[in-house]
């Protein structure tokens, strides 16, 4: 087909290309969150309807995307890693904050009401997205552990908090002056001798975040069957192996979930 005259206009756009071998970051985040969760009256410091649902929007992500090999979430952010040697979109990194972004700020609208049955969802919500490339294993599990860690030092001050202001009594700005220096010891000590609370004890999920995998499973299903020789179908069970996204509430730091999972970094990712 003859070219219009108006098709050198492609000749504009930018060569987004990522870098080849590098390991592909999308980390979303939600906008303005703080009053998106004052609004939607989120439950302090963690709603576990709120927590869930970022997971069922990241879990559509890894599951209507290509090559996502990990994900990891905490709070409003989500980290998506995509496979070293994937090809997908020509590794364009455009389509892949794009379609990451959108997939999942639309899922996070479709399955609201699952998560949030008597709370209306009452504006549309949006997240940021940006990209990062990280050339070795060490480099990506560092940004990982990077992730946990804030999810961890963020998490025990905002339990410490809440409980000095739900339980104590004390002002926003009392509860900040007295925790103001304090180190992650002291906040343990805290919540301990006035609140009889085991920091270590409190929900994986909250201090953790959410881990993201592929995984095979077996499962097991009745399937219906017509014999030759019967007139009448009979069920019977049949197992089938799939691999499915399963999330865990996990140490990434330590070495330990590496070794445990090593397909996750495999050569060939
Ligand atoms: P941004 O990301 O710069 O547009 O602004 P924010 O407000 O989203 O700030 P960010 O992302 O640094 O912090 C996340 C906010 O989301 C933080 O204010 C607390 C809120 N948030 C996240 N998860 C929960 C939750 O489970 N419960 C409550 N109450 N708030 C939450
Ligand atoms: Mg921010
Ligand atoms: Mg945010
Ligand atoms: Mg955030
Ligand atoms: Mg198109």
């Amino acid at each position: 087909m003859a070219k219009s005259k108006f098709e050198y206009v492609r000749d504009f756009e930018a060569d987004d290309s990522c870098l080849p071998n590098c390991w592909i970051v999308v980390r979303l985040d939600g906008r303005n969150f703080h009053r998106f969760a004052e609004q939607h009256e989120f439950k302090k410091p963690n709603d576990e309807r709120a927590l869930r649902l970022m997971t069922k929007c990241a879990q559509t992500v890894m599951q209507e995307l290509e090559d996502i090999t990990i994900a990891y979430g905490q709070s409003d952010e989500y980290s998506f890693v995509f496979k070293k040697k994937s090809k997908w979109f020509k590794r364009r990194a455009s389509k892949f904050m794009t379609h990451v972004v959108s997939q999942f700020a639309s899922s996070y609208v479709f399955y609201w009401k699952d998560y949030f049955k008597d709370q209306q969802l009452l504006y549309p919500p949006g997240f940021d997205g940006r990209i990062v490339l990280y050339p070795s294993n060490q480099n990506l599990k560092d940004y990982l552990s990077w992730r946990q860690a804030d999810c961890h030092i963020n998490n025990l001050y905002n339990t410490v908090f809440w409980m000095l202001v739900q339980r104590s009594g004390l002002t926003p700005v009392q509860a900040q002056d007295r925790l103001q220096g304090t180190l992650a010891g002291d906040k343990n000590e805290i919540l301990f001798s006035e609140f009889n609370i085991n920091y270590n004890n409190e929900p994986l999920m909250y201090r953790k975040g959410t881990v993201l995998i592929w995984q095979k499973v077996n499962e097991v299903m009745t399937k219906k069957i017509k014999l030759p020789k019967e007139s009448e179908e009979k069920e019977v069970e049949v197992t089938r192996s799939r691999t499915k996204v399963v999330s865990l509430h996990c140490d990434i730091i330590g070495e330990q979930f590496w070794e445990e999972y090593p397909e996750i970094l495999a050569e060939d990712s």
